[in-house]
């Protein structure tokens, strides 16, 4: 079993769509293994964006997603990081494959519903971004 990170944005949380895609990821055979909800400050959306710092989106990105509440999810399954991946669709949402999140709940490439982490190594950092290591234990 692996873990990743989802992060439910704050497009779908305004929308009402955070429970729609919950459920989606339920049927996609992923187990909850931590829920939150908060609303991010700059500094905390700057840092987990870091990455991207110098890239010409950033500044519009943080102010995106520190704009409402977020719902940052621990995600178990087989081969999670790359199922989410599939699941979540291209990064623009216009050209995500239909029946993908980004296609059914999101918008256009920054408001986009959800972000996934793209490798273990993210996820395992990302995860640890939100959620304890005793968060994060398998009740199984
Ligand atoms: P993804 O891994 O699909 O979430 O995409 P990236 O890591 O490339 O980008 C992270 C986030 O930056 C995206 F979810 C949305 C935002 N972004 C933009 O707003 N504009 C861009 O041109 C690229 C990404």
């Amino acid at each position: 079993m692996q873990q990743t990170l989802a992060i439910i944005k704050p497009d779908s949380f305004a929308a009402g769509n955070a429970g729609n895609i919950l459920a989606h990821l339920e049927k996609e055979g992923f187990k909850i293994r931590g829920l939150r909800v908060l609303h991010l400050s700059e500094a905390q959306a700057g840092a987990f964006y870091a990455v991207h710092k110098e890239r010409p989106f950033y500044g519009d990105l943080v102010k995106f997603m520190t704009g409402g509440p977020v719902v940052p999810v621990a995600l178990e399954r087989e081969d999670a990081v790359t199922h989410l991946r599939q699941v979540m669709g291209a990064t623009d949402s216009k050209k995500a494959d239909a029946g993908t999140i980004r296609n059914l709940y999101g918008t256009d490439i920054e408001q986009n519903a959800i972000h996934g982490s793209d490798s273990p190594e993210n996820a395992a950092i990302e995860l640890g971004f939100f959620f304890s290591k005793a968060d994060l234990i398998s009740a199984h």
